[in-house]
C-alpha cells in the first residue's frame, strides 16, 4: 500500500491562452487539477508511494485525468470511473496578472462521493492520509466522507494531515466554518494558510489565532505568512524564513507543494521545523512555473538545489 494516501476531487482544466479572458480568448489549453492529486504528484516525484482515490466520470476527460495522475507515478487503483455522472470541469482565465477560475462541478462525479466508496484496507495500510477542505465543500457527502475517512485512519494509527483550502466559491464562510474547524480537530497535522485562519477565526490578530490554534490536538503549520511559514507546535512558535525566488510565475498550487514537501519530510523521518523546511522549498519551486503541479520537483532536482549546482544547458 502507498505511503500516503489522499482523495478528492480532480477535474479537467482549461486554460484561457492570450490574456484575453475566457470571453474572448481564442485558445483554451487543457490540463486537469485538483488539490489532492497535487500533493500526490508532488510526493510521487520526491519518490514516495502515493495513492489518490477519487470519483471521476467515465467521460473523456476523467479517463484524460485519470491517465495523466497514473502517468505522475500516483497509484489509482481506488480511483473509480463512473457513468453516474461527469467529470468535473474548472476553467481559468488571467487577465491583466490576475487569475480567476470558474468551476463547472456541481453534481459531478466526485461530489457523489459517499463514506462507502472508501476502501478501509488501503487507508489503514497507509503512514499518512491527506484531506483537505475541497472535499467537503462539494456536497454533504463528501463532508461525510472526509469525516469518514479521517476517523478510519486515526483507529488505524495512520496520521491524518489536513489543509483547510477554504474555496469561496464552492461554500460561504459560515457553512466552511461549521465543517472546516471540527474536522481540523481530527488532524494531526493541521496545514491552514494565515489568510485562512484569520476568516476561519474571525480575527486579523496572530496572537488569537495562535490561541485558537492552542485548543487543537495536533501540529499547526501556517503557511503565507509575509516572508515564513510559521510551525506551531504545543505553544511554540518557530518561524522558517522562505526561500526567495527571482520570479514569481504562477502561485497556484503552491500550498499544495508545501504540503506534498512537508509530508515529505515527515516520511523521511526529518524533525518537523525540517519538515516545514522542505515544504518551503517545494512551494518555491510551484511558482516558478505555470500550472498547478507541472512546477514539483524531483527529488533529485530537490538535491541539486540542495547542493547549489546550477542549471547546466547543455
Ligand atoms: O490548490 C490548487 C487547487 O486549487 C487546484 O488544483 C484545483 O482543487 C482545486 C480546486 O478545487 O480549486
Amino acid at each position: 500500500f502507498p505511503e500516503v494516501v489522499t482523495f478528492g476531487e480532480s477535474m479537467a482544466l482549461l486554460i484561457a491562452e492570450g490574456g484575453k479572458g475566457l470571453e474572448y480568448a481564442n485558445t483554451l489549453t487543457p490540463s486537469f487539477g485538483g488539490a489532492e492529486s497535487n500533493v500526490a504528484i508532488g510526493l510521487a516525484r520526491l519518490g514516495h508511494t502515493s495513492g489518490w482515490c477519487g470519483r471521476l466520470g467515465d467521460d473523456p476527460f476523467g479517463h484524460r485525468v485519470i491517465k495523466a495522475i497514473r502517468g505522475e507515478g500516483v497509484d489509482v487503483s481506488r480511483a473509480q470511473l463512473t457513468a453516474e455522472a461527469p467529470t468535473g470541469l474548472m476553467i481559468r482565465e488571467n487577465v491583466a496578472g490576475k487569475s480567476s477560475v470558474y468551476y463547472y462541478r456541481k453534481l459531478s462525479a466526485a461530489s457523489r462521493m459517499r463514506p462507502e466508496h472508501l476502501d478501509e484496507a488501503y487507508i489503514a495500510g497507509a503512514k499518512i492520509l491527506h484531506v483537505t477542505g475541497i472535499t467537503p465543500a462539494l456536497s454533504d457527502s463528501c463532508a461525510e466522507t472526509a469525516a469518514a475517512a479521517m476517523d478510519l485512519a486515526k483507529r488505524h494509527g495512520v496520521k491524518v494531515s489536513f489543509d483547510p483550502n477554504l474555496r469561496l466559491k464552492l461554500w460561504d464562510l459560515e457553512a466552511a466554518r461549521k465543517v472546516l474547524l471540527p474536522l481540523a480537530m481530527k488532524a494531526d497535522y493541521f496545514l491552514p494558510g494565515l489568510d485562512e485562519l484569520k476568516l476561519l477565526y474571525e480575527t486579523e490578530s496572530l496572537e488569537e489565532i495562535l490561541s485558537r490554534l492552542n485548543e487543537l490536538p495536533g501540529v499547526s503549520v501556517i503557511k503565507g505568512g509575509k516572508d515564513e511559514t510559521y510551525l506551531f507546535e504545543h505553544g511554540k512558535l518557530t518561524p522558517v524564513p522562505y526561500y526567495k525566488v527571482d520570479h514569481v510565475i504562477d502561485t497556484v498550487g503552491a500550498g499544495d507543494g508545501f504540503c506534498a514537501g512537508f509530508l515529505s519530510g515527515l516520511l523521511r523521518g526529518y524533525p518537523l521545523e525540517e519538515a516545514v523546511r522542505l515544504g518551503n522549498l517545494i512551494g518555491s519551486q510551484v511558482i516558478q512555473a505555470v500550472g498547478d503541479w507541472e512546477g514539483l520537483p524531483s527529488a533529485a532536482e530537490i538535491d541539486r538545489l540542495l547542493s547549489g549546482v546550477g542549471h547546466v544547458e547543455r
